[in-house]
């Protein structure tokens, strides 16, 4: 089955963000879910202190909510959750397995909420109806007969701070740290690289900084699609004159434009706010080049300042007080050569300098970064770079400044602070010997591209998922998809239907979950869950509406009866107890965290949250040095092959499109890119195109320059787009067959999927969608 749409059509888009646009994208995904217009009273209860917490994005929720405090796509994920469509046993039963396989992601997704536990049957190629108590005694019997390291649990960000301590518990429990998640495909370079530099491993900066800042730096971050909410502390901050810096190789519309949707004026006027006050089309992996370029401008006019008797630039007192390595980072930084930093990065001398002119200006200097500045074989290094530049002028704790990670899912910087990571210096595992009683597993687990190499060469046999579309969103599809069928066991704890369902393992259940939206009842009557945004606030949520089925449970729930079926009793860890009332749950949380969750119960509704301590912000540096440690890194290349690549070879960037949520497809249209109707296209620049030989709105094969096996996509249509030349750009997830597993930042091991080397040949196969 394919899906039906309408004719694609590319045409720019000269609206700005969030206005008219957003509202009509809005209307339309309601619609199409079944979602009453009045139900969309329900939006009015997200992200507020007696509310729900959006389902989509990590971004910060302010402590004096707007009256509408969603955006377009926190809207959309909302309608998506809540659908009115149900994929049930009849629903399985009509469609083998093997079919569905051919099925898109979005009409996957588009069959609605899953409703009963199911498990694969191998004679019929089935799903079939299973009870509660079936699947779990199977699973644990499964898991019971396996060597403990040989299974992995991973976790997509999403999940409560209380499902997800439970789930580390059991994983530990059961004998390993193989506790991937989300995030090692996303801000792992964040984790490592923050760390190391400035002793903690998540950004600095909270949601009042916005209000103090005199300038916002910002690398790769698509605010206008993945972080829409930012969009008014951008707006605000612009109407006080606070200069915005843009790094990002594609003009994103939410970086150049707003207008506000829940503004009647700027509504009504078509008013929309400048955004970016300088735009600068960086080459993907050019960041460290183009950062390196401002570090050494303002490096040399500290000393043509000091020279002449004036002021320096640099903050001398800071340097020498908090940091460890600058005169190695100034060597470093003085030795490098402009022809080359201008080559690497695309942009000119002057350009780079303008960028640390404002800098050097600003008393308060927030730097904000996403996906383009982590997903690069040198993503830790990047990371490191900003950092590096930010303390040449004490840009960190200090009000208004600071590192500003935007993290992916609503709680996987959460996961991280409650023990999901395959790090074992990361958990406390001597508290939780003491707590619970047993001797927690010492040896380092796996993390994404380790649970994929254990699978590949048959050491991991079986893949436990709370949440997530893990088998879409890694590399190397066709290679992973292989492997991944020949597990033992696989077991997805979802609300929708995706392809990580499809490709099974010999055993296979998938186990049909609460969403955070809806009503959680258990014993002590409707329960809270917390999670942590990206700016370190812990935040409660209560559902609000009734559960889709009474065949679903709660996440808490589904981990507990896993443990149970899989575990020796304990009697410290009381499961049914804590199933049986949250509260317990946190109660745990703080006695395994004292200082970061101390009265969380008492506190999480307080409206802003609750902050966690964040020992950098108080420029207490938890770094092996004892201070923010300067790091020199290898050179200004973020990918060492890149010598290697032949002329033709093209870097290609995989990203998300306004219309997804990461692997959930909500519709063909990318409104801000002016892509209607289609995924598969190829951003390119018309040179490129002309140079290359080929001609706008061409289909063509994209293959990936590599020795070690043939990678392709087939079919995708060329778009003519303002993309620097030698870049080209495409959709994640359907990319991601061109990913190297062994393409990943050498520090973190993130897969890099913002610059792969490709090269382009005109299409075999006829025209496609
Ligand atoms: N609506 C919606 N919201 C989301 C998501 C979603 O899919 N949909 N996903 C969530 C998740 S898990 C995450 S991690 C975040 C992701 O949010 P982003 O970090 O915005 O991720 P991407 O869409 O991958 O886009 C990265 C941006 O980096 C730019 N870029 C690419 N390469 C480079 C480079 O080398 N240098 C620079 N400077 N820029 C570059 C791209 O042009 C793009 O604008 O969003 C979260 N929020
Ligand atoms: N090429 C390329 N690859 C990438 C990226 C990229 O930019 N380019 N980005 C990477 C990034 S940043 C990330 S975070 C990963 C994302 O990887 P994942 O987090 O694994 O994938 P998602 O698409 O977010 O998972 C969607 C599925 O989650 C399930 N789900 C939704 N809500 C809930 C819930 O409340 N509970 C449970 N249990 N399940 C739920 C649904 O079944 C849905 O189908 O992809 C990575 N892959
Ligand atoms: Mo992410």
């Amino acid at each position: 089955m394919t899906d039906k749409m309408a004719e694609p059509k590319i045409e720019a888009y000269d609206g700005p963000a969030g206005g008219w646009g957003s509202a009509q994208s809005l209307t339309e995904i309601l619609l199409r879910e079944g979602i009453p217009v009045s139900g969309a009273a329900l939006l009015m209860k997200q992200n507020k202190p007696d509310g729900f917490m959006c389902v989509s994005c990590a971004w910060a929720k302010p402590a004096k909510p707007l009256t509408f405090e969603y955006c377009e796509n926190g809207a959309k994920a909302t309608a998506w959750e809540q659908t009115a469509k149900r994929c049930g046993p009849d629903f399985f039963a009509r469609h083998t397995v093997t079919e569905l396989r051919d099925w898109t992601d979005y009409a996957l997704e588009e069959q609605g909420r899953l409703t009963h536990p199911m498990r694969y049957d191998a004679g019929s190629d089935r799903y079939v109806p299973v009870s509660w108590d079936e699947a779990t005694a199977a699973i644990g019997r499964e898991l019971r007969a396996l060597d403990p390291k040989s299974a992995v649990f991973y976790a997509s960000g999403r999940a409560s701070l209380e499902t997800s301590y439970m789930y580390g518990l059991l994983a530990r429990m059961y004998g390993n740290n193989n506790l991937p998640d989300s995030s090692n495909m996303c801000h792992e370079p964040t984790s490592v690289g923050l760390k190391a530099s400035i002793g903690v491993p998540v950004g600095t900066v909270v949601l009042e900084d916005f209000d103090t800042t005199d300038l916002i730096l910002f690398f790769g971050q698509n605010v206008g699609s993945n972080a829409p909410r930012m969009l008014h502390q951008l707006q605000e901050a612009r109407k006080r004159r606070v200069p915005i810096v843009t790094f990002n190789p594609l003009r994103e519309r939410g970086l150049e434009r707003f207008t506000n949707p829940q503004s009647v004026v700027e509504m009504a006027t078509r008013h929309a706010t400048e955004i970016s006050t300088q735009y600068h089309q960086v080459k993907a992996g050019g960041d460290l080049a183009a950062i390196t370029g401002m570090c050494k401008a303002l490096i040399a006019a500290d000393r043509e300042a000091l020279g002449v008797g004036r002021p320096g630039i640099l903050d001398r007192s800071f340097i020498d007080e908090h940091t460890h390595g600058f005169d190695a980072f100034a060597a470093y930084c003085e030795s490098q050569d402009w022809a080359a930093l201008e080559g690497r990065s695309g942009l000119t001398r002057t350009a780079i300098e303008a960028a640390a002119t404002v800098y050097a200006r600003a008393r308060a200097v927030i730097g904000v970064y996403g996906m383009g500045l982590t997903q690069h074989r040198k993503g830790t290094e990047s990371v490191q770079m900003l950092v590096n530049l930010l303390l040449l002028r004490g840009n960190i704790g200090r009000k208004g400044a600071g590192p500003c990670p935007v993290r992916g899912h609503s709680n996987v910087q959460g996961q991280r602070t409650v023990g999901i990571t395959e790090k074992p210096e990361l958990a406390p595992l001597d508290v939780l010997k003491e707590q619970y009683g047993f001797e927690p597993p010492r040896e380092k687990g796996l993390n994404t591209v380790e649970a994929c190499e254990g699978i590949v060469s048959g050491d991991v046999k079986a893949f436990i998922s709370l949440g997530g579309n893990f088998v879409r969103a890694i590399p190397e599809t066709v290679r992973m998809e292989e492997a991944w069928r020949t597990m033992r066991l696989t077991v997805q704890i979802s609300t929708k239907l995706n392809r990580s369902h499809l490709i099974n393992g010999e055993v296979a259940y998938i186990l049909p979950c609460l969403g955070r939206i809806e009503i959680d009842t258990q014993a002590s009557g409707p329960q809270a869950v917390s999670m942590e945004s990206s700016t370190s606030c812990f935040h409660g949520s209560r559902g609000k509406t009734n559960p889709v089925s009474d065949q679903v449970r709660s996440e808490p729930w589904i981990v507990a009866e896993i443990a149970k079926a899989t575990l020796e009793p304990n009697p410290n860890v009381p499961w049914d107890s804590w199933v049986g009332d949250y509260s317990r749950i946190r109660g745990a949380m703080e006695a395994t965290y004292p200082s970061v969750f101390h009265n969380l119960e008492g506190r999480m509704f307080e409206p802003g949250g609750i902050h966690k301590p964040l020992a950098a912000r108080d420029r207490r540096w938890e770094t092996e040095t004892g201070k923010a440690n300067f790091t020199v890194p290898e050179g200004i290349e973020a990918d060492p092959d890149m010598p290697l690549r032949g002329a033709d070879a093209l870097d290609l960037i995989t990203l998300r499109s306004n219309d997804q949520f990461n692997t959930t497809v909500y519709g063909y249209d990318d409104r801000f890119r002016g892509v209607k109707g289609t995924r598969t296209i190829l951003f390119m620049n018309a040179d490129d195109i002309a140079r290359l030989g080929f001609a706008d709105a061409e289909i063509v094969d994209v293959t990936t320059v590599s020795d070690d096996r043939v990678r392709s996509v087939k079919g995708l249509r060329i778009v003519a787009y303002n993309i620097p030349p030698g870049n080209c750009a495409g959709y994640y997830p359907e990319l991601n067959p061109l990913i190297p597993l062994w393409h990943h930042d050498e520090q973190s091991k993130t897969p890099a999927a913002k610059a792969i080397p490709v090269t382009i040949a005109r299409s075999a196969s006829t025209l496609q969608g």
